[in-house]
Order: C-alpha cells, then sequence, then structure tokens
C-alpha cells in the first residue's frame, strides 16, 4: 500500500514501504477478560484516525491531533463513522519523537472486554490503520534511533520474566549496560586501528618495535575482555533462561517425591508401582529470585511397555539439556545400584554435572547404600535425603543455589552476556582479533592487519545493531509479541 503524507516541511513524501509509513495499532495487553485493555496506535496518521472516533467528554477538549502532548483525554469511543459508541475510554498522547516508537503514539485505554477490544481496534483499521507486526512498535524504536538492539532484546526479557534475577540482567540491558562495554571495546579497537593507520602512513616517523608491542599488548587486553564475556555466558545464560535441574534414577526410588518436596505441592503422582511416571513432568520454582526448572523424568529401567520406553527417552533428552542432574539412589535396590555407576559413568563422559542424591535416609538399610557410595564414587557430591523430613527442601534448596553460584561467575563489572546471538557475535570478534594478533606476529602487511580489525569493529557492532541486517533485524523482532 502506498501512503501519501506531507511533513513539516509541506513535502510529498511517498512512502512505498508499509512497514516504516503506515500507521499501526495493535492490542497491547493480554487477551482474555480483564479491568483496562491498551490499544496502542503509532504513526503520522494516529492524530488524524483518532479525530474520526474518538469524541471528548468535555466540549472544550480539543481533538486528539490538537491535544497537548503528554496529557490524557476522556471521551467516547465511536465505530467507524459514528455508527455506535463502543466505550468510555482515555486517550494518552505521546508526540513525536518524544515517544515509544519516536512517531505520535495514541493510547486508548478501554474497558478490558473481548468485545470492546476487538471493535475499537476494527474501527481503527477502518479509519486507515494497518494491524501491528510482531514487535514492530519496538522495531520502529530500533529504526527512529529510540532503543538499540540490545536494549530491545531486552525489553522483550523484562515482559518474559519470571524471577527478581532475570529482570534485573536484563533492566540492566535495558539501561545501556552492555552496548555502553561494547561500544567501549570498539572504541579500543578503532584507537588500534588508527595507530596501525598512522605506521602504514608515516613508517619512518611511527614505525618501531616498541610501538609495536604495545599495539600486541592491547590487541591482547581486548581479546581477554572478550574472553571473560564469552565465558560469562554460562552464568547469563541461566539467569536468562533458568537453571535446569533434572531428576534421574531407577524407579521407584522416590524421585517424583523429591519434586514434589521441593516444590512443596503433590505435582507428580507418587505409589508404590514402578513406572509410574512415564511422562517428563516440569514444574517452576523460583529460589533467592533465580528461575528454577525442575524435570522429573520416568525411571531409567530396561522395558517392553511402548509408553514407558517413550518416557524413557524424553527422560534422556531431558538429561541432554541438563544444567545439574540429580541422581537418586534409594536403599531398596541394591541390585541395581552397580547399574546405576554405569549410568552415571556414561553421563559424566557427557559432561554432565551431576550431584547423588542417597534418597529414603529413613530407612534403616540406608548406612549400606552410604557405605556402598562412599566406596564407588569420587569427586561427586552426595546428599542424603528423606521425603519425610520436613527441612529436607531448605537444605538441597540451598545446595541448588550454591551450584548455580558456581557457575561461571565473574566478577561484577564485567561484561554479562545473557543472549546465545551476543556469544556467538563475540565467539566470531574474538577469533579474527586472534587472527590479527598472529598476523602481526607474523610480519604480514600491516593493511591486511587493519582490514582483519575493521572487520572485528563491524562485527562487534551487530550486537548493538549499529551494523546490522534487514534480515537480522527481522528476525529478531519477529520473536517479540504483537503489541509490542
Ligand atoms: N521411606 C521412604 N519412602 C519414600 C521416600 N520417598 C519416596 N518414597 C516412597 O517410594 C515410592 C516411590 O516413590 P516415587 O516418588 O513415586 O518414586 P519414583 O518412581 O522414583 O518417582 C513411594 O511409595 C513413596 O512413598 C522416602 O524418602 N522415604
Ligand atoms: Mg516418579
Amino acid at each position: 500500500m502506498k501512503t501519501n503524507f506531507e511533513n513539516k516541511n509541506n513535502e510529498q513524501i511517498i512512502h512505498n514501504d508499509k512497514e516504516t509509513a503506515a500507521t499501526i495499532a495493535a492490542v497491547s495487553t493480554p487477551a482474555g477478560i480483564s479491568g483496562i485493555a491498551v490499544i496502542r496506535l503509532s504513526g503520522d496518521q494516529a492524530g488524524f484516525i483518532c479525530d474520526q472516533l474518538f469524541q471528548p467528554m468535555n466540549k472544550n477538549f480539543k481533538k486528539p491531533s490538537q491535544m497537548q502532548a503528554y496529557t490524557v483525554g476522556v471521551g467516547y469511543w465511536h465505530a467507524y463513522q459514528k455508527k455506535e459508541i463502543i466505550d468510555q475510554i482515555v486517550l494518552t498522547f505521546f508526540k513525536a519523537p518524544h515517544s515509544y516508537t519516536g512517531e505520535d503514539v495514541y493510547e486508548i485505554s478501554c474497558h478490558g472486554g473481548q468485545y470492546i477490544r476487538e471493535a475499537i481496534l476494527q474501527s481503527l483499521f477502518e479509519a486507515g490503520a494497518e494491524p501491528a507486526g510482531p514487535g514492530e512498535f519496538s522495531k520502529r524504536a530500533f529504526i527512529n534511533g529510540k532503543l538499540n538492539l540490545t536494549e530491545a532484546e531486552a525489553v522483550m526479557d523484562m515482559i518474559s520474566a519470571e524471577s527478581s534475577r532475570q529482570n534485573q540482567v536484563a533492566l540492566q540491558q535495558l539501561r545501556g549496560n552492555l552496548s555502553k562495554q561494547i561500544d567501549k571495546l570498539r572504541d579500543q579497537l578503532y584507537k588500534v586501528i588508527a595507530q596501525i593507520e598512522m605506521i602504514i602512513e608515516f613508517p619512518e616517523n611511527e614505525d618501531s618495535p616498541e610501538k609495536r608491542q604495545m599495539i600486541a599488548n592491547r590487541l591482547s587486553e581486548i581479546n581477554d575482555v572478550l574472553q571473560q564475556a564469552i565465558a560469562s555466558f554460562t552464568h547469563g545464560r541461566i539467569i536468562r533462561e533458568g537453571f535446569q535441574v533434572v531428576i534421574a534414577g531407577q524407579p521407584n526410588v522416590g524421585k517424583s517425591s523429591l519434586l514434589n518436596c521441593l516444590l512443596g505441592e503433590d505435582r507428580a503422582i507418587v505409589t508404590s508401582e514402578a513406572g509410574t511416571t512415564r511422562d517428563i513432568v516440569d514444574a517452576q520454582l523460583i529460589i533467592d529470585g533465580l528461575s528454577i526448572h525442575l524435570t522429573d523424568t520416568a525411571g531409567l529401567r530396561l522395558t517392553e511397555n511402548i509408553v514407558e520406553k517413550e518416557g524413557i527417552n524424553r527422560a534422556y533428552q531431558a538429561l541432554e539439556k541438563a544444567d545439574l542432574i540429580f541422581y537418586v539412589f534409594s536403599p531398596e535396590n541394591p541390585n541395581t545400584w552397580q547399574q546405576d555407576l554405569e549410568e552415571i559413568k556414561t553421563l559424566l563422559n557427557q559432561n554432565k554435572n551431576i550431584t547423588i542424591i542417597a534418597g529414603k535416609r529413613d530407612l534403616q538399610e540406608h548406612q549400606e547404600l552410604s557405605t556402598f557410595l562412599d566406596r564407588h564414587i569420587d569427586n561427586l557430591d552426595i546428599l542424603d535425603f528423606s521425603a519425610f523430613d520436613d527441612q529436607a527442601d531448605l537444605s538441597i534448596k540451598k545446595y541448588i543455589l550454591q551450584t548455580f553460584e558456581k557457575f561461571g561467575k565473574t566478577e561484577s563489572d564485567a561484561i554479562l552476556i545473557t543472549h546465545l546471538r551476543h556469544r556467538n557475535i563475540l565467539e566470531k570478534t574474538f577469533s579474527h582479533i586472534q587472527e590479527a594478533e598472529q598476523a602481526f606476529e607474523n610480519q604480514i602487511p600491516l593493511d591486511i592487519i587493519s582490514g582483519l580489525l575493521q572487520a572485528s569493529a563491524e562485527n562487534l557492532a551487530e550486537i548493538t545493531g549499529d551494523q546490522v541486517s534487514e534480515e537480522l533485524i527481522d528476525t529478531i523482532f519477529s520473536e517479540f509479541c504483537v503489541g509490542k
């Protein structure tokens, strides 16, 4: 669709690109019945569209297009061409460029009924607005320089945050922490490039072993910071995505009882029959502001039952993604202990992080289990546990938190990476710089090295979106929800 309108200098602007030209609308609050809902409208035509549909309660109120910026108006919202009054609403006006998207934005706060929401949205479309795509408001904010990419990603993270730590890392990112650190690294790189360029231009004055050594030192300092940032992803990913704890072991050892105990509710079915849990049971737990994803699995045993077999396959899939595995032993099945050791060995070969739970501590035979484990297990933590002990959940929770704290903890002022996208870019930058360092050592011509460093700096800029392809922007924003 082509939209023609005039800008402030009365020049006719023809936008062929619907994405930047159209005035877009979407409901920004979730579906379902709520006290109020907010519908957002953004674009040059927003005021004109509202004029057709909004009737101020007070006759002395200005119409939407003439409202003072950052004020609200109360009034009636009409269907297109005044067919009916839909709702009594509050209209808020954010004037370009000081709005979320950088364009004129009107927010309609209406009553949160399904009919009202849909009818108001429909009226906006009939009056000339177009449906906003996923993340389109944020994408416009990015295009208009209101947010950079890391900040836009942080907005999404804040929306999906379930725990205070998730919220805190996202908030830091939204406040520009990461962007500033990345910009600083880029500045440092450009300074090195400038020094190299000086040597290329004025070799007789600028080239010296000392100067070359200084450049080599600078590059290795930059790469140290990059390496630390890459390593911080182990910690950062867990904060953003949650700590994955998977409970595994033979049937009937008390896995589901452990899950229930940690959750403080009877989530998974517990029976004395082996093979009760056949599917994966996922649950969420928040310990000290950290999101924990707990997974209870089917007991690992050979079985002919098709359903149980599938359950065991899923158990192995869950184990692959685990950050921490609680491998549960029970004093009641000494005949499977040896097999358990084999299972653990296999998991350890896959670099899994395992803690042994010596379960059913309340049983008399527990001592034998302890002796067996002490004899056969080294280098793994062994926790005694009984589902019938009131305080058991507290010590296990504390243990989970301590284990998480050990994961790649970084210094507080260091860069903390929480997105795989950022880590991949940092890794690429790191290897480019390493290549440049090598080339420098091997006396490769300086213009080649300068080119390599230039590429590294540009690569780094993909994190904040200062240098970024259209496709990447589309991919990132398409993961957002409609209305944001
Ligand atoms: N004595 C004792 N029995 C337990 C304990 N935990 C679980 N059980 C019992 O062991 C049986 C199997 O428990 P369940 O949690 O379903 O084990 P799962 O098959 O590994 O998930 C049930 O009869 C539970 O009541 C415990 O700590 N002590
Ligand atoms: Mg079970």
